[in-house]
């Protein structure tokens, strides 16, 4: 299990750009996100590394959670 904090995603629409870099890491991840929290949990076979670095190319650097 993956977490992050991504303090810059605030609604709807962050939500949807963050579940979208997720999935183009790993179309079968299971994605919870908190949004009141700022929080994204991760359940994927890949290693965290390739998540931090597309969450940060979209626009939202994780930091740990
Ligand atoms: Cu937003």
């Amino acid at each position: 299990m993956i977490e992050y904090r991504l303090d810059d995603m605030t609604c709807g629409h962050c939500e949807k750009v963050v579940r979208a870099a997720i999935a183009k890491v790993d179309p079968q991840a299971q994605v919870s996100v908190d949004l009141g929290a700022h929080r994204v949990r991760i359940d994927s076979q890949q290693s965290a590394e390739p998540f931090a670095r597309a969450l940060d190319d979209a626009g939202y650097p994780p930091a740990a959670a």
